[in-house]
């Protein structure tokens, strides 16, 4: 069967049905409130790709954070300001598959888990086992191990069909447990030996996994008020002297007074801080109007209202920034100096990952930058005062990158689809050969910042065309030694000292990030298009 674009969600809500709680209400509402953005990105792809019909897949959604004990616990912070961002993004890949045309199948329950993967219940570790009929599975790292769980041993013989929603990624290093054991890559997470490419981040965070993102809502809501100007209705709001700040719960308050105090002297300061019932907001500073936790729709008509989000360190890498700046707010956000790091913040300890987080929001940092995102130091009040006169000195307009679009997730999340094969034993074929850019790297740095120099993006996919002493001669290095017996996942690479070349030994250690200062990398860049850092201009 084809796989044709849907043009209503209304079959997708029963899916819902099931995941009951505040949870999946959360979901099913964000749903319905987008569906006439998907089905009408849906409809302008059904024109662009009538040639391009792919096979339909049967699709498994099992979200492993929201299932069991710990789910219902997830689920009951969804209504005290408890982490939303994860319930975004499976909304979002839901709908994004739905409207694509495959055959999506959601649940929550490890009972129904166990019934549609065809595991006999309870017959622990050697469960009987029909065939797998799923093409894809997407789940989380809790979801594995329930997965694990049920399927005994056909867990390997399927692995390569899921696909893990990894928020901040999982870096080549920790992902294979035997080369994390031996070379000290501690982490609670990692070591299940997939391709890399099968992680799936929040953010590009790092190119060795697959970003798979979100839409930012600022731009659904925007459009809705558009077709409502159009339409002869005045505009809807213009934005009030208001500075909204982002922190769902007062302990993210807590130690932030005098720079709040910096900005309520030039913005009047609004909050949507959760109160228990019975409880007034003591935590907040006095002339802070808080309006409680509000239902997101609620929260993006409050953003359209601001000229200001302003971060407070706290919640890092989360969707509100981008709702935020698509609503036409400047985000102001703490700069970490020194950065954060799985070694050195309670947050990130464990996370198999050692990128270096610069700021609350690295990606709104770099990607996205001035005019609409400022990064401060938050201690300095001066540095703090003037950027707020600056900012406000600024004339900003809504603005959403493109790979944060409904037209840009479902247009990566279809190129995943249809080109990302990991069950295949040869080497990757997309993207295609040439889109490959080789620099060599100078010593000391990774091939993730080399190929960002060149305004390039690094390409785990393409490493292998790297990976033969003919790809270090064409690059004008004479090898005294072709060593191919170490375990080095900065391989390949080259060492000045002794001309002494090494080759990648295990396709699964092929990695962007990670450095020495004695080795100079071997990268494997590529181009990427406008506001899609995933897929490359000849894809
Ligand atoms: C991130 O999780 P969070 O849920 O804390 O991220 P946020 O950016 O705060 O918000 C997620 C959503 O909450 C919504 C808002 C965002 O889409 O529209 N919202 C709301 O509905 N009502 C309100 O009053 C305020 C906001 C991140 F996504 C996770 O991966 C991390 O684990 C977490 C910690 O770093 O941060």
């Amino acid at each position: 069967e084809k796989a044709e674009i849907r043009t209503t969600l209304s079959l997708l809500y029963e899916e819902f049905v099931g995941s009951q709680g505040p949870a999946g209400r959360f979901m099913r509402s964000r749903l319905e409130r987008l569906s006439s953005l998907w089905v009408k990105t849906g409809q302008r792809m059904r024109e662009k790709v009538t040639n391009q019909t792919s096979p339909q897949k049967k699709v498994l959604l099992y979200p492993g954070v929201l299932s069991g004990g710990a789910g219902q616990r997830f689920g009951d912070m969804v209504n005290r300001g408890g982490p939303l961002g994860e319930l975004v993004q499976w909304a979002d890949l839901s709908a994004s598959l739905y409207v694509l045309g495959h055959n999506v199948t959601f649940t929550t329950s490890q009972h129904h888990l166990r019934s549609v993967i065809g595991a006999a219940p309870g017959r622990g570790s050697c469960p009987i086992q029909r065939p797998l009929t799923f093409d894809l599975i997407y789940t989380d790292y809790h979801g594995l191990t329930h997965f694990q769980g049920a399927m005994g041993l056909a867990f390997q013989h399927y692995q390569c069909r899921f696909r893990i929603l990894d928020s901040f990624g999982t870096e080549p290093a920790f992902n294979l447990g035997t080369y994390a054991h031996r070379h000290g890559y501690k982490t609670l997470w990692g070591s299940w030996g997939l391709r890399p490419m099968q992680y799936m981040t929040m953010f590009p965070h790092t190119p060795d996994n697959s970003f798979l993102g979100f839409v930012s809502e600022g731009e659904a809501a925007l459009s809705r008020q558009q077709e409502r100007e159009e339409e002869g209705e005045p505009r809807a709001y213009v934005k009030d002297n208001m500075a909204l700040v982002y922190g769902k719960q007062d302990y993210m308050w807590q130690g932030k007074e005098s720079y709040l105090d910096v900005i309520g002297r030039e913005l009047e300061t609004h909050g949507t801080v959760y109160q228990p019932p019975g409880h007034n907001s003591a935590q907040l500073p006095g002339d802070v109007i808080n309006h409680g936790l509000l239902t997101q729709d609620q929260f993006l008509q409050l953003l359209r209202r601001a000229k200001v989000f302003v971060g407070l360190g706290f919640p890092y890498e989360g969707p509100a920034p981008l709702e935020a700046i698509a609503s036409g707010c400047v985000f102001l956000q703490p700069r970490f100096q020194p950065p954060l790091s799985s070694e050195t913040s309670d947050f990130y300890k464990g996370k198999p990952t050692t990128r270096l987080v610069s700021s609350q929001h690295p990606y709104a940092e770099v990607f996205i930058g001035k005019p609409f995102v400022w990064t401060v130091d938050l201690t300095n009040k001066t540095e703090v005062q003037e950027t707020v006169r600056a900012i406000l000195r600024t004339e900003v307009k809504p603005f959403t990158p493109r790979e944060f679009t409904c037209d840009g997730m479902l247009e990566r999340v279809h190129a995943y689809i249809t080109h990302q094969d990991f069950c295949s034993m040869s080497f990757p074929t997309w993207p295609p050969e040439g889109a490959l850019r080789v620099h060599l790297g100078p010593l000391g740095d990774s091939c993730g910042s080399v190929c960002g120099r060149a305004s390039l993006v690094c390409e785990p996919a393409l490493f292998h065309h790297l990976n033969s002493p003919a790809a270090f001669s064409r690059l004008g290095l004479s090898c005294s030694s072709m060593d191919q017996e170490v375990d080095n996942h900065l391989f390949p690479a080259y060492s000045p000292w002794g001309r002494r070349c090494g080759l990648q030994r295990d396709r699964l250690l092929f990695s962007c990030a990670g450095s020495d200062l004695g080795l100079r990398r071997l990268c494997p860049c590529r181009g990427y298009q406008p506001g899609q850092v995933a897929l490359c201009p000849e894809c």
